[in-house]
């Protein structure tokens, strides 16, 4: 029996010199010190033996049992120590690797130009309203005086959801919500950025384009604080030297009505392509807001007057920045895009 223990005792500091992973130091254990293992065997041998022999033997074999159990342990911290010293090894990183380049985003210079409208109106005081962009018919025509009859209200020329219901053709419905909602109070000064659509599609025309319109309702405004208003946005937008020209216009939601002409970005006014050698570009439409539409907004006209302007976004970045096609605005080129 002694020398089973020995026997023991060497096949198991033979097989532990051998392994290098836990799962096999496990299965070592099992098999020498488990219920089932050899140790264990020789234990429940002990009942032949001799009174004298027993606890000769039993010694031997905690002896025996402690020391496989110091071997597992010192093995077991060994191979844990190679683990990680392999798995710092493949985990090592090399800062002086050059880095992964990536492509810095920008803001479209169709938004550019939009907040750069915003900022000089918020200047003035003007405060931002937006609204829904699929409309009734009563806020996007009925309000702003466009009768049942008028061309603009036609299938061809508008997108209809139903009869009633239409993707707004302007941003003019946020300006009556706006109004409908402060009547009577005064002032309203705000301006209304956003999407429109219209059954447009060509060159210089898209279904879908950006406007800004801005409306004053107060006391005594006057055609003067029109012009002066919009003198001092395209002075702050194209430069101190543009000059403004008004030409009298028709709109069926303004009277009297303007259309706004700056001295040509391109050649100062002298006369070249971009201006069809006239020297001045039409930026945008303006006018005094119809009585009727204030009376229809819950306003009595008899006692406030107010104006209104109109611009398309689009229009006003590609004359900002010298663009002569509008569908590089939608076509998301990056060659393009990373111009602005
Ligand atoms: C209310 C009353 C009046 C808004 C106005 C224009 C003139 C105008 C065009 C410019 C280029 C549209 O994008 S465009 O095609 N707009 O010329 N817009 S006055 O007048 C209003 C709006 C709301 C209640």
């Amino acid at each position: 029996m002694q020398g089973k223990l020995k026997n023991i005792l060497s096949e198991a500091q033979q097989e532990l010199s051998q392994i290098d992973n836990l799962e096999e130091l496990n299965d070592i254990r099992v098999r020498f010190l488990g219920k089932k293992g050899q140790l264990t065997g020789v234990l429940r041998g002990m009942g032949t033996l001799s009174a004298g022999e027993r606890p000769v033997i039993g010694r031997l074999a905690n002896d025996v049992r402690s020391q496989i159990e110091d071997i597992l342990e010192r093995r077991t911290a060994e191979i844990k120590e190679k683990h990680k010293i392999v798995q710092l090894e493949s985990e090592r990183i090399d800062v002086t690797l050059p880095g992964t380049s990536f492509m810095m985003g920008r803001r479209h210079p169709l938004s550019i130009v939009q907040e750069e409208i915003e900022e000089i109106f918020l200047g003035m005081g003007y405060a931002i309203e937006e609204g829904p962009e699929i409309e009734t018919d009563f806020y996007n025509f009925e309000a702003l005086n466009l009768p049942k009859d008028h061309p603009a209200r036609d299938m061809q020329d508008s997108f209809y959801i139903n009869p009633e219901v239409l993707l707004r053709t302007q941003t003019s419905p946020v300006q009556v919500r706006t109004m409908e909602r402060t009547a009577p109070g005064l002032p309203v000064r705000i301006i209304a950025p956003g999407r429109v659509y219209r059954r447009d599609d060509d060159a210089t025309h898209s279904p879908m384009f950006n406007q800004v319109e801005g409306l004053v309702v107060d006391r005594r405004v006057t055609l003067a604080d029109l012009k002066g208003t919009l003198q001092v946005f395209v002075e702050k937008m194209f430069g101190p030297a543009t000059k403004t020209r008004f030409r009298t216009s028709f709109f069926p939601f303004t009277e009297p009505s303007a259309e706004v002409d700056i001295s040509c970005v391109m050649c100062g006014g002298q006369g070249c392509r971009v201006c069809s050698h006239s020297g001045w570009l039409e930026i945008l439409g303006c006018g005094m807001v119809h009585p009727r539409v204030l009376e229809v907004s819950g306003y009595n006209p008899e006692e406030v007057t107010g104006f209104a302007f109109g611009m398309g976004i689009e229009r006003i970045t590609m004359l900002k920045y010298g663009i002569d096609d509008l569908r590089l605005l939608f076509e998301n080129d990056l060659r393009f895009l990373a111009q602005f």
